[in-house]
């Protein structure tokens, strides 16, 4: 059974709701396990008015019987407590909507234009509620299934903010676990403090002049084996599937993998990364666990910039993916517009947002990397209860070992 998910809900419509197939039987599953999450998400220096109103909590409404997974879908939901204050506009009950709350004014870079436009929409709610970036609360409560099935077999993932608004950090000197740890204290979800005063004076800044800021986060998988993905189908290819999961997030607009764009700037020489091996079964569980790796049958890399993928498959070195960020299109200084109905230049909607999401945006990235990496391992080791999936990957670590 392939791992799926579909998520539907609208922005301020009564809930988010996230079914999830092909969970195994037998994955001990709770809603605290996905609470931490949905909370990391709504954090962040810049986020706007809604986060004060959402407390984001999942219910956990089939799947799972006394904190333990049955093999049948997954349901969660995450209700919109701000659904109170948009019933009259929002309830599917049908009925007139109040002529003011109609959005003709499409904002510039959001999906407000053309989607009205191929929907035969005249008001663009329609389209923006379901174009939001609160539909990420759902896709978070499914990669926090993931990440606790990956879990078990020691694969681990972190997400830090490397630029903001062009304010860059250099992380180069910090081990995964410094990186982590540093980045989940602060609210920038940063390794580096020295930098944070410099971010929020810039976020700070757009928020007075109506503007947004965006910006770069890593997400990086840690302990993940080597040969998940193959190499042998365009649609299989592991490197792939992370740039489609991680691009179809809201406002993202580049997904790279290792050194990503750099490549075109360094000779061959400079890019590759050379090969070792540890005959030593001991020192290659150390060495690995030092740097991240994930079993690999004693071969190993001397640098990483493949990113943890070769030929669209893992190597055995850490999953690492950096991720653009645009600035959030909703400006209380807004763009220039046309109105849908008169056709007059106006100017676009002011709604309600945020100035910075890009530290939420790296949660996101994590429950997106999880999905893809839990999808690829039940390819390789799938069965239908753990401990088959257990005795699966025992026997692939077993032939590494002896390979
Ligand atoms: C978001 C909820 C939204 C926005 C933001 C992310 O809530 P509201 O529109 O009620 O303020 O804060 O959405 C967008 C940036 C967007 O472009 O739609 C959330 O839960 O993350």
């Amino acid at each position: 059974m392939r791992l799926e998910f579909l998520t539907a809900g609208e922005s301020h419509g009564p809930q988010l709701t996230a079914i999830v197939r092909g969970v195994p039987a037998g994955l001990t599953l709770t809603a605290e396990d996905i609470n931490t999450d949905l909370a990391r998400r709504q954090q962040g220096y810049g986020r706007g008015g809604r986060m004060k109103i959402e407390q984001d909590k999942v219910l956990i409404r089939s799947g799972v019987r006394k904190g333990v997974t049955l093999g049948s879908p997954v349901t969660l939901v995450v209700e919109n407590r701000d659904y109170i204050s948009w019933q009259p506009q929002m309830s599917p009950e049908p009925g007139e909507l109040t002529e003011q709350k109609v959005v003709t004014r499409p904002r510039p870079g959001h999906a407000d234009l053309a989607g009205a436009l191929k929907f035969g929409h005249r008001d663009a709610r329609n389209v923006l509620e379901r174009a939001s970036a609160r539909e990420t609360a759902a896709r978070v409560a499914v990669g926090a299934v993931c990440k606790r099935l990956l879990n078990e077999f020691g694969i681990h993932i972190y997400s830090h903010v490397i630029n903001l608004g062009g304010i860059t950090v250099d992380t180069s000197e910090l081990s995964h676990a410094e990186i982590e740890e540093r980045a989940s204290r602060s609210d920038l979800r940063v390794a580096r403090p020295e930098v944070e005063q410099a971010m929020r004076d810039l976020i700070d800044r757009a928020k007075k002049d109506g503007d947004t800021v965006g910006g770069i986060y890593e997400v990086v998988a840690l302990g993940v084996p080597v040969g998940l993905g193959s190499t042998m189908h365009w649609d299989e290819k592991l490197d792939a599937r992370i740039a489609q999961g991680i691009m179809s997030c809201q406002a993202i607009k580049g997904v790279s993998i290792g050194l990503g764009f750099d490549v075109a700037n360094r000779p061959g020489s400079q890019v590759h990364d050379p090969i070792g091996y540890t005959a030593d079964p001991a020192e290659a569980e150390l060495r690995d666990r030092e740097r991240g790796r994930g079993p690999s049958g004693g071969f190993y890399h001397l640098s990483n910039n493949a990113g943890g993928l070769e030929g669209g498959m893992t190597n055995g070195e850490p999953v690492i993916v950096r991720v653009a960020m645009k600035p959030i299109a909703t400006l209380m200084k807004p763009l220039g517009s046309v109105d849908l109905r008169t056709k007059e230049p106006f100017e676009a909607v002011r709604e309600r947002s945020d100035v910075c999401a890009v530290p939420a945006a790296a949660v996101v990235g994590e429950a997106i990397l999880a999905f893809v990496l839990a999808q690829a391992f039940l390819e390789k080791f799938g069965g239908d209860s753990m401990e088959e999936i257990r005795r699966n990957y025992q026997a692939y670590i077993q032939y590494l070992k002896e390979y």
